[in-house]
Protein backbone atom coordinates (compact mmCIF):
# COMPACT_ATOMS: atom_id res chain seq x y z
CA UNK A 1 0.00 0.00 0.00
CA UNK A 2 1.35 3.52 -0.80
CA UNK A 3 1.71 5.96 2.15
CA UNK A 4 1.07 9.71 3.59
CA UNK A 5 3.43 10.91 5.82
CA UNK A 6 1.96 13.65 8.00
CA UNK A 7 4.40 15.58 9.97
CA UNK A 8 3.18 17.47 13.31
CA UNK A 9 5.43 19.79 15.82
CA UNK A 10 6.14 19.28 19.50
CA UNK A 11 4.75 22.72 21.35
CA UNK A 12 6.69 25.58 21.02
CA UNK A 13 7.04 29.58 22.69
CA UNK A 14 5.79 28.73 25.90
CA UNK A 15 2.54 26.59 25.07
CA UNK A 16 1.65 23.29 26.29
CA UNK A 17 0.14 21.67 23.01
CA UNK A 18 0.93 22.08 19.34
CA UNK A 19 -2.44 21.58 17.05
CA UNK A 20 -0.56 20.42 14.25
CA UNK A 21 0.24 17.41 16.55
CA UNK A 22 -3.13 17.05 17.66
CA UNK A 23 -4.51 16.47 14.69
CA UNK A 24 -1.31 14.98 12.73
CA UNK A 25 -2.03 11.94 15.86
CA UNK A 26 -5.94 11.60 15.28
CA UNK A 27 -5.79 10.80 11.69
CA UNK A 28 -6.99 7.92 10.46
CA UNK A 29 -4.89 4.64 9.52
CA UNK A 30 -5.88 4.90 5.81
CA UNK A 31 -6.92 7.92 3.72
CA UNK A 32 -7.81 7.46 0.02
CA UNK A 33 -6.37 3.65 -0.05
CA UNK A 34 -2.96 4.56 1.54
CA UNK A 35 -1.43 3.75 4.72
CA UNK A 36 -1.15 7.23 7.31
CA UNK A 37 1.77 7.25 8.93
CA UNK A 38 2.62 10.44 10.96
CA UNK A 39 5.37 11.72 13.16
CA UNK A 40 6.25 14.32 15.60
CA UNK A 41 9.31 17.38 14.52
CA UNK A 42 11.00 19.10 16.88
CA UNK A 43 10.69 22.94 16.83
CA UNK A 44 14.18 23.18 15.82
CA UNK A 45 16.27 24.68 12.82
CA UNK A 46 18.66 22.24 13.19
CA UNK A 47 16.76 18.97 13.78
CA UNK A 48 13.40 19.56 12.65
CA UNK A 49 13.73 19.51 8.57
CA UNK A 50 16.65 16.95 9.11
CA UNK A 51 13.74 14.75 11.34
CA UNK A 52 11.41 15.30 8.14
CA UNK A 53 13.60 14.13 5.79
CA UNK A 54 14.65 11.07 8.19
CA UNK A 55 11.26 10.63 7.76
CA UNK A 56 10.67 10.56 4.18
CA UNK A 57 13.81 8.41 3.29
CA UNK A 58 12.23 5.80 6.17
CA UNK A 59 8.62 5.92 5.00
CA UNK A 60 9.07 6.13 1.40
CA UNK A 61 6.15 7.76 0.92
CA UNK A 62 3.77 8.72 -1.91
CA UNK A 63 2.88 11.62 -0.30
CA UNK A 64 4.25 14.53 2.25
CA UNK A 65 2.08 16.26 4.55
CA UNK A 66 3.73 18.45 7.46
CA UNK A 67 1.43 20.30 9.77
CA UNK A 68 2.13 23.50 11.91
CA UNK A 69 0.55 25.91 14.46
CA UNK A 70 -0.11 29.52 12.82
CA UNK A 71 -0.98 31.07 15.93
CA UNK A 72 -3.60 34.24 15.15
CA UNK A 73 -4.73 32.39 11.88
CA UNK A 74 -8.52 31.73 11.80
CA UNK A 75 -8.87 29.59 8.60
CA UNK A 76 -6.71 26.35 7.81
CA UNK A 77 -4.11 26.92 4.99
CA UNK A 78 -1.97 25.16 2.87
CA UNK A 79 1.26 26.66 1.86
CA UNK A 80 2.12 28.06 -1.90
CA UNK A 81 5.52 28.22 -1.29
CA UNK A 82 8.66 27.41 1.12
CA UNK A 83 11.20 30.16 0.85
CA UNK A 84 15.38 29.90 1.48
CA UNK A 85 15.00 32.65 4.36
CA UNK A 86 15.23 32.52 8.17
CA UNK A 87 14.40 35.52 10.33
CA UNK A 88 12.78 33.92 13.84
CA UNK A 89 11.15 36.23 16.02
CA UNK A 90 11.98 33.90 19.35
CA UNK A 91 14.12 31.37 19.87
CA UNK A 92 13.73 27.48 18.64
CA UNK A 93 13.52 24.65 21.12
CA UNK A 94 17.53 24.34 20.59
CA UNK A 95 18.02 28.03 21.79
CA UNK A 96 18.44 29.22 18.53
CA UNK A 97 17.76 32.12 16.50
CA UNK A 98 19.15 32.75 13.41
CA UNK A 99 17.79 35.86 12.03
CA UNK A 100 17.87 37.42 8.23
CA UNK A 101 19.78 34.80 6.32
CA UNK A 102 19.57 32.33 3.87
CA UNK A 103 18.52 28.47 4.88
CA UNK A 104 20.76 26.62 2.05
CA UNK A 105 23.66 28.99 0.36
CA UNK A 106 23.20 27.65 -3.03
CA UNK A 107 19.89 26.87 -3.45
CA UNK A 108 16.95 28.47 -5.31
CA UNK A 109 15.42 31.69 -3.50
CA UNK A 110 12.04 29.53 -3.15
CA UNK A 111 9.95 26.27 -3.95
CA UNK A 112 5.99 25.86 -4.85
CA UNK A 113 3.91 23.36 -2.98
CA UNK A 114 3.79 19.89 -5.29
CA UNK A 115 0.73 19.58 -3.75
CA UNK A 116 -2.91 21.24 -5.79
CA UNK A 117 -2.87 23.77 -3.09
CA UNK A 118 -6.06 25.85 -4.19
CA UNK A 119 -7.73 22.33 -5.00
CA UNK A 120 -6.99 21.32 -1.26
CA UNK A 121 -8.78 24.51 0.32
CA UNK A 122 -11.27 24.26 -1.89
CA UNK A 123 -12.24 20.98 -0.84
CA UNK A 124 -11.61 21.87 3.03
CA UNK A 125 -14.38 24.51 2.40
CA UNK A 126 -16.69 21.53 0.55
CA UNK A 127 -16.31 19.59 4.00
CA UNK A 128 -16.99 22.85 5.60
CA UNK A 129 -14.10 24.04 7.02
CA UNK A 130 -12.80 27.74 6.72
CA UNK A 131 -9.69 27.11 5.10
CA UNK A 132 -7.94 29.49 2.16
CA UNK A 133 -4.24 29.27 0.08
CA UNK A 134 -1.72 31.06 2.39
CA UNK A 135 1.15 32.56 0.10
CA UNK A 136 3.22 32.77 2.69
CA UNK A 137 4.39 30.06 5.99
CA UNK A 138 6.64 32.47 7.64
CA UNK A 139 9.86 32.75 8.32
CA UNK A 140 10.49 30.21 11.08
CA UNK A 141 10.74 26.44 11.64
CA UNK A 142 7.47 25.57 9.12
CA UNK A 143 9.10 27.88 6.23
CA UNK A 144 12.32 25.82 7.44
CA UNK A 145 10.74 22.54 7.04
CA UNK A 146 8.97 22.84 4.08
CA UNK A 147 11.73 24.87 2.10
CA UNK A 148 14.23 22.00 2.92
CA UNK A 149 11.54 19.13 2.11
CA UNK A 150 10.99 20.55 -1.36
CA UNK A 151 14.70 21.04 -2.12
CA UNK A 152 15.53 17.56 -1.14
CA UNK A 153 13.04 16.16 -3.36
CA UNK A 154 13.76 18.82 -6.18
CA UNK A 155 17.63 17.89 -6.16
CA UNK A 156 16.87 14.20 -6.29
CA UNK A 157 14.24 14.52 -9.05
CA UNK A 158 11.98 12.74 -6.69
CA UNK A 159 8.59 12.55 -7.81
CA UNK A 160 6.78 12.03 -4.22
CA UNK A 161 4.81 15.30 -3.77
CA UNK A 162 4.77 17.43 -0.38
CA UNK A 163 3.22 20.39 1.32
CA UNK A 164 2.36 22.32 4.40
CA UNK A 165 -0.68 23.12 6.37
CA UNK A 166 -0.75 25.55 8.80
CA UNK A 167 -3.28 25.30 11.37
CA UNK A 168 -4.81 27.76 13.59
CA UNK A 169 -5.08 27.44 17.95
CA UNK A 170 -7.10 25.34 18.98
CA UNK A 171 -10.36 26.65 21.80
CA UNK A 172 -7.81 25.55 24.72
CA UNK A 173 -5.10 27.54 23.59
CA UNK A 174 -7.15 30.59 22.88
CA UNK A 175 -8.67 30.30 26.26
CA UNK A 176 -5.17 30.86 27.75
CA UNK A 177 -4.75 34.13 25.92
CA UNK A 178 -5.96 37.72 27.07
CA UNK A 179 -6.45 39.08 23.79
CA UNK A 180 -9.22 37.77 21.33
CA UNK A 181 -7.80 35.26 19.13
CA UNK A 182 -8.86 33.25 17.03
CA UNK A 183 -9.22 29.16 17.00
CA UNK A 184 -10.62 26.14 15.41
CA UNK A 185 -11.68 23.01 16.97
CA UNK A 186 -9.06 19.77 16.59
CA UNK A 187 -11.96 17.97 15.32
CA UNK A 188 -12.98 20.42 12.74
CA UNK A 189 -9.35 20.84 11.62
CA UNK A 190 -9.09 16.89 11.58
CA UNK A 191 -12.26 17.06 8.74
CA UNK A 192 -10.10 19.13 7.03
CA UNK A 193 -6.93 18.08 6.64
CA UNK A 194 -8.35 14.61 5.57
CA UNK A 195 -10.07 16.31 2.73
CA UNK A 196 -7.56 18.16 1.53
CA UNK A 197 -5.45 14.55 1.57
CA UNK A 198 -7.93 13.10 -0.37
CA UNK A 199 -7.93 16.06 -3.07
CA UNK A 200 -4.26 15.77 -3.37
CA UNK A 201 -4.10 11.84 -3.61
CA UNK A 202 -6.81 12.29 -6.16
CA UNK A 203 -5.30 14.66 -8.38
CA UNK A 204 -2.43 12.00 -9.21
N1 LIG B 1 4.66 26.52 14.00
C1 LIG B 1 5.91 27.24 13.83
C2 LIG B 1 6.99 26.21 14.03
C3 LIG B 1 6.33 25.04 14.67
C4 LIG B 1 4.88 25.28 14.52
O1 LIG B 1 4.00 24.48 14.83
C5 LIG B 1 5.98 27.99 12.51
O2 LIG B 1 4.94 28.41 12.00
O3 LIG B 1 7.08 28.21 12.00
Amino acid sequence: MEKILVTGFEPFGGEQTNPSWEVANALPTVIAGRAVVCERIPVSFRRGPAAVLNAIRRENPSVVLCLGQAGGRAKVTPEFVGINYADARISDNDGAQPQGMRLSAGAPDAYFSTLPVRAMAQAMIDAGVPAAVSYSAGTYVCNAVLFSALHALATSHSAVRAGFVHVPYSPEQACQLSKVTPSLPIALVLRGIVSGLECACAWG
